[in-house]
């Protein structure tokens, strides 16, 4: 163990117990079965409901609703609702007030910073699939401590593609994520797939309310999802208050940055281990479904997504600004 997880543990957790926050660090991920009360999980689903009908007079994927091949107003499909938050304040007050933040400072510490949010449906019959991956590489922070909570909205079992980890390997190597010919492609070639035990890996089904949790660095992914139920899952990013990202966030949000348990840190802490660095996605990102499945986004697309990319206000600044000009 760490000397920053020893430290880690010694202060008192609120939800989680200690043989959990260590399973945490030992494997990179944790699945906490039914924790989200149900109030939470109606208020989830409502708002949603509405942005799916929202998506029905959609036509191209833009960097808020990001549309499977096949999407019309009669049937929805949707991949990704991009930064909920942004958009409805219910995500953000989901973000921010339930014990999903609670179970952040539980496993990075009492001081908890936000970054990002995307919701991924993996819609019934055929939702795509998500390529093995780290996240961090999409996001370089000055250390690992960055972690996803997922939140099942509905029952999820091992035929709706739920998430898959490789346990451990946020301990190993951080493979790289551009292709041969030095393009950014978001997932890990298949040679090293072949080099990894990827039938140790874990699938993390469980009941409506539960949350599955991550480590940036491990590597993970999941399956189409061959089943006629939907698997929407919430995904809400936070790390550590010393934590700071030195890359355009690409899913944008003016919520970056905010502390959401603690305060805010005056030093920032940097691992020694490098961090590969993905593209510049300042202008505009669609999604990693899109870069995983190298579909071509137009310039008139390009246009629109940078528009609404320059129209959300920056997140707040990373560090503790206040506690400076105390001194
Ligand atoms: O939705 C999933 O199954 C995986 C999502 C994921 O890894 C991502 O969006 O980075």
């Amino acid at each position: 163990m760490t000397e920053i997880e020893k430290q880690i543990l010694a202060q008192p957790a609120t939800i989680l117990s200690q043989e959990q926050r260590e399973f945490y660090f030992e494997n990179g991920y944790l699945v906490v079965e039914k924790i989200v009360p149900q109030e939470w999980l109606d208020r989830m689903s409502a708002v949603t409901n509405e942005f799916v009908d929202r998506s029905r007079s959609q036509h191209k994927s833009d960097s808020v609703f990001d549309l499977e091949p096949g999407h019309t107003s009669e049937n929805p499909r949707l991949r990704r609702l991009s930064s909920p938050p942004e958009h409805h304040p219910e995500y953000w007050a989901y973000a921010k007030e339930s014990i999903i933040a609670d179970l952040a400072a539980d496993l990075v510490g009492p001081d908890v910073k936000y970054h990002h949010s995307k919701l991924n449906f993996k819609w019934a019959e055929g939702g795509e699939e998500v390529k093995w991956h780290h996240d961090i590489s999409f996001w370089p922070h000055t250390n690992y401590s960055p972690l996803t909570i997922g939140t099942y909205f509905c029952d999820v079992g091992p035929d709706q593609g739920p998430l898959g980890v490789v346990p451990g390997s946020h301990k190993g190597e951080l493979y790289s994520q551009y292709n041969d010919k030095g393009q950014w492609v978001g997932c890990l070639a298949d040679e090293d797939l072949a080099n990894l035990d990827m039938a140790a890996a874990k699938f993390l089904t469980g009941p409506a309310g539960s949350v599955t949790i991550h480590n940036c660095r491990v590597i993970h992914g999941s399956a189409v999802n061959h089943s006629d139920a939907g698997r929407p899952l919430l995904l809400n990013v936070y790390s550590a208050a010393d934590a700071c990202p030195y890359t355009a966030n690409p899913l944008k949000t003016r919520f970056e940055g905010e502390i959401v348990r603690g305060k805010a840190a005056r030093w920032a802490r940097h691992d020694p281990r490098p961090c590969e660095m993905p593209p510049d996605w300042s202008d505009g990102y669609v999604s990693i479904y899109s870069l995983q499945q190298e579909e071509e986004v137009d310039d008139d697309q390009m246009k629109v997504i940078s528009k609404q990319m320059a129209a959300i206000p920056s997140g707040t600044p990373p560090h503790d600004a206040d506690a400076v000009v105390a001194e």
